[in-house]
């Protein structure tokens, strides 16, 4: 199944007809720009194009008054003159009189593309309009936006297809104030925004943007604020904020269909934004939805003027929703204090609503009272205010790249050893028959003794071949079974392989009974293991879930006994594997299935799935060769970039594993500092 892109060219028609600095950045280009780069990356080409229709009346009636479509319609038959005067009643509104084909337009994209998704014809899309819409209201324009096409898409989900959850996840760097009220007493529908807010004193000026807004009635706990308080906001905060926020509801939640009010004004470069994060961080949030509604993604595009950055971040997006691995995020992953408090504060005020958040540490975060001001408009901040984080680098450089997106992709290689299973695999899949050289491999099984019998040899000659494979980027990840007997040693070969041939930072994630490697640790004095971890570089991150007890034995190996198969086990990805990975920043990742897993396919589909992510996609997976093919069929399906299946109802962590998960945390937090979800207490 494919990803649509839903476009008309009629959307380029709406401009602005007289002078006003503030709307001037909503410009046609946008659209344009945002195309050629799809077209130049070759991305435009392996999406399903789908030309958008104008939404019918009885459409925009689904959350607009007909007086509203009415006075808009109007506006079709208006002059110059009288159509600056209509648009002065709107705070940051221009009218042309191509508006009401427009916003139709961009309305209706947004249903073709949810039709598209819900009735099976593609997995995912984007739709790129203008003008945007979430600022848009039951009766009133706002912001550039005319008709709220994202809240209309939802209501249309629910009716036409009767969807009874809807996640609307809204990174814009603006409040899309219109999607709240229209939504703030709905339970079906949780809408997340984060938005440069700086107590207030950006635009749009609401105290209904602030973290404790959190719905109303039957829809407490169904409005998600996340208001960021300084600018500079960069990738490190953005993951931040889906890993401790937005994902435990959004699992909790369960959504069948994820909407994004995709607005590209929070990358760098955004005059408006005045943020830090790089276009390469869209590809990653949108992996990190891709776990949900079983991939059910449709994005519409919201806000971005700067043209450069848009244009990259758009293709950022479209290159993951057709399963591309999200590229590796540049620079180190530290999120800011301000975005921890952020953070924690919107974490504490949506705790007594999700049982995701509670057993969690969620202390609300004391802030001086001369930083809020408790009625009306706080001062506006000088020019030069409170920045995150020190004054953007090299955007140009950045953009200038001409080549960021490899075309064609490379895909997943499958190695099994057992040569009589039948795989159904994706039609890229390519399942491998290449094996290292004999001498090769067997210079490489001599320490191990469960690495003798020929079976084992065998599946060590195919790992070593796949391994280079991955590390020289002919495929992007892969598969390999070997016998239950050998999977300790041969993960240790795997590791040294890693590192011999090219790999800097290698993260290993086991399952079950596959202690740090026997031979690393008992060699006699310093293990290799050891040595490894005093060497200079810091080259392995050992991780072992359900290992024999919660233990960090150093900050390079840890363990943790979570049992797999309760609620504790989406806490411990997110909030534990996810930020060590993404603070370790490993080039490759292997994830090691080992005895007594205990993994359901769904579970080690999710985490091989979000495992993706911190490392560009390198992801070598080892099972055993007594496993199920459907369980490699299962792994090489998200590998290939395939939604994982759901893991069923949300079931909730134990007291018990909570504590664990907690105690781990609180262990590990100073060195990496994306598991931080507070800010230090001497901030
Ligand atoms: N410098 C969207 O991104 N002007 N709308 C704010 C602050 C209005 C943004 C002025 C910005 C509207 C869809
Ligand atoms: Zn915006």
């Amino acid at each position: 199944m494919g990803t649509a892109l839903v476009y008309h060219e009629d959307m380029t028609a709406t401009r602005l007809l007289w002078d006003d600095p503030e709307c001037e950045i909503e410009r046609p280009e946008r659209l344009t720009a945002a195309l050629d780069r799809l077209r130049k990356c070759g991305l435009e080409q392996r999406c399903l194009r789908l030309s958008a229709r104008e939404a019918s009346e009885e459409e925009l009636g689904l959350v607009h008054s007909p007086e509203y479509v009415s006075l808009v319609r109007e506006t079709q038959v208006l002059g110059k003159e009288e159509l600056q005067v209509l648009s002065g009643q709107f705070d940051a509104i221009y009218f042309h009189p191509s508006t009401f084909h427009c916003a139709r337009l961009a309305v209706g994209a947004a249903l073709q593309l949810v039709d598209a998704v819900l009735t099976g014809v593609v997995q995912n899309g984007l739709a790129l309009v203008r003008p945007p819409g979430h600022h848009s209201q039951r009766a009133a324009a706002n912001g550039f936006c005319v008709f709220n096409n994202v809240a209309i898409a939802a209501v249309h989900a629910k009716q036409k297809h009767g969807l009874h959850r809807i996640l609307i996840v809204d990174w814009d760097v603006h409040h899309g104030q219109g999607i709240q009220y229209l939504f703030e007493d709905d339970p079906s529908i949780l809408y997340f925004s984060w938005h440069r807010y700086e107590h207030g004193r950006f635009w749009p000026f609401l105290r209904e943007s602030d973290a404790d807004a959190v719905g109303r009635g039957q829809g407490l706990g169904f409005t998600v604020n996340l208001p960021w308080n300084q600018v500079g906001m960069g990738n490190a905060d953005y993951v931040a904020a889906f890993l401790h926020l937005l994902l435990p509801l959004a699992f909790e939640f369960d959504p069948e269909l994820v909407l994004v009010s995709a607005g590209f004004d929070s990358a760098i470069g955004d005059p408006e934004g005045q943020m830090q994060a790089t276009p390469a961080c869209f590809a990653h949030l949108t992996q990190l939805l891709q776990v949900l509604a079983g991939g059910r993604v449709c994005a519409v595009l919201e806000g971005g003027y700067h043209l450069e950055s848009l244009a990259e971040s758009v293709c950022m997006t479209v290159q993951t929703l057709l399963g591309d691995p999200a590229p590796p995020l540049p620079g180190p992953m530290v999120p800011c204090q301000s975005a921890l408090e952020s953070i924690q504060s919107a974490r504490a005020a949506q705790a007594p609503h999700w049982r995701s958040l509670q057993l969690q540490d969620v202390t609300p975060v004391l802030t001086s009272p001369s930083t809020h001001s408790p009625v009306g408009r706080p001062p506006p901040l000088l020019p030069g205010g409170p920045v995150c984080k020190t004054a953007a680098s090299a955007l140009s450089s950045l953009l200038d790249q001409p080549c960021l997106h490899p075309a064609p992709p490379v895909c997943p290689a499958v190695a099994l050893t057992a040569p009589d299973i039948t795989l159904v695999l994706p039609p890229d899949v390519t399942q491998q028959e290449g094996s290292a050289l004999n001498e090769e491999t067997q210079a490489w099984a001599r320490p191990h003794e469960s690495l003798a019998q020929d079976e084992a040899l065998t599946a060590l000659g195919k790992l070593l071949y796949l391994l280079d494979g991955v590390l020289d980027g002919q495929v992007s990840s892969g598969i390999v079974a070997t016998p239950p007997s050998a999977a300790a040693a041969t993960l240790d070969v795997a590791i040294q392989r890693g590192l011999s041939h090219g790999a800097q930072r290698l993260l290993c994630v086991a399952l079950g009974q596959l202690d740090w490697p026997p031979d690393l640790v008992h060699d006699g004095g310093v293990s290799r293991a050891l040595r490894l971890c005093m060497y200079p570089g810091r080259r392995i991150l050992w991780l072992n879930i359900r290992g024999k007890e919660a233990a960090a034995l150093s900050m390079f190996q840890v363990s943790t006994p979570l049992p797999v198969l309760t609620g504790g086990f989406l806490s411990c990805i997110l909030g534990l594997v996810l930020p060590l990975a993404y603070s370790f920043q490993p080039d490759l990742v292997l994830v090691a299935l080992g005895p007594a897993h205990g993994l359901q396919g769904p579970h080690a589909a999710l985490l091989t799935s979000m495992l993706r992510g911190p490392a560009g996609g390198r992801v070598l997976a080892l099972l055993e060769e007594d496993s199920t093919p459907q369980l490699a069929e299962i792994l090489a399906r998200v590998l290939h970039g395939e939604a994982p299946p759901s893991l069923g109802p949300y079931s909730v962590a134990s007291p018990e594993d909570a504590q664990a998960l907690m105690y781990l945390r609180g262990q590990l937090e100073p060195q990496w500092k994306m598991l931080q979800c507070r800010p230090h207490l001497e901030a």
